[in-house]
């Protein structure tokens, strides 16, 4: 898929602060730090887009990019931070349950998981939101940079294991850093929304 354009539209606190078109929308869900803004802007190519942090918890609304006006790119806050309060944390649970339910535009999640680590319990919860609300997934392993070459497809295909995923879920290995898996999951989005636009 070819990035014509790309741009920030909104911050939403709220369903009513969502954008009001019918266009779909792509979501990108995983633990706080594991680089959700950052595969915005390798996706993208547009390395300014989302704002990337080294301090996690820096993404706390939903923020939606219009991607060649066509569809949105929507970057769920990410969870899992510890330094938060119980108040903030079930803010963020109320955030992306009132995001995923009833949500007809809502055509595929992106579910990142560090490919390092085992999946935490807030990951698991959110692949059982997936599954309950029966949305379509491809799973992104990020940061593959940080792993010896022959570990990156064994821990991929274990955390879709872990995750409680079958094998007919597509799981990506990706880095923003090396680009590995970048141009897959850009071809993986454009066909979904192709197939979709069409059907
Ligand atoms: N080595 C490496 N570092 C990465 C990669 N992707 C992101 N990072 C780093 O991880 C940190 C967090 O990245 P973000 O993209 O801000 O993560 P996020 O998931 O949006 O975080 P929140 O907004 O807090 O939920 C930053 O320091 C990034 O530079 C990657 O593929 N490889
Ligand atoms: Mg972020």
């Amino acid at each position: 898929m070819k990035i014509k354009s790309a741009r920030f539209i909104i911050s939403a606190a709220n369903r009513s602060q969502y954008p009001t078109d019918s266009l779909m929308h792509i979501a990108l869900a995983g633990k706080s730090n594991v680089g959700k803004s950052s595969l915005i802007n390798a996706i993208t190519g547009r390395s300014k887009l989302a704002l990337v942090s080294s301090e996690p918890g820096k993404t706390r609304l939903i923020n939606f990019y219009l991607i060649n006006e066509s569809f949105y790119l929507v970057d769920l806050p990410g969870y899992g931070y510890a330094r938060v309060s119980k108040a903030e944390k079930q803010r963020w649970g109320s955030l992306i349950d009132e995001y995923l339910a009833n949500n007809r535009q809502l055509g595929l999640i992106i579910m990142l998981a560090d490919i390092r680590h085992d999946p935490t319990t807030e990951d698991m919860q959110m692949a059982e939101w997936v599954r309950y609300y029966n949305i379509p997934v491809i799973i992104a392993a990020t940061k593959s940079d940080k792993l010896g070459k022959s570990r990156v497809k064994p821990r991929a295909l274990q955390i879709r294991k872990d995750l409680g995923f079958s094998d007919d879920v597509m799981i990506i290995p990706c880095s923003s850093v090396s680009k590995q898996g970048i141009e897959e999951l850009n071809d993986a989005i454009g066909s979904f929304v192709e197939e979709s636009s069409s059907s």
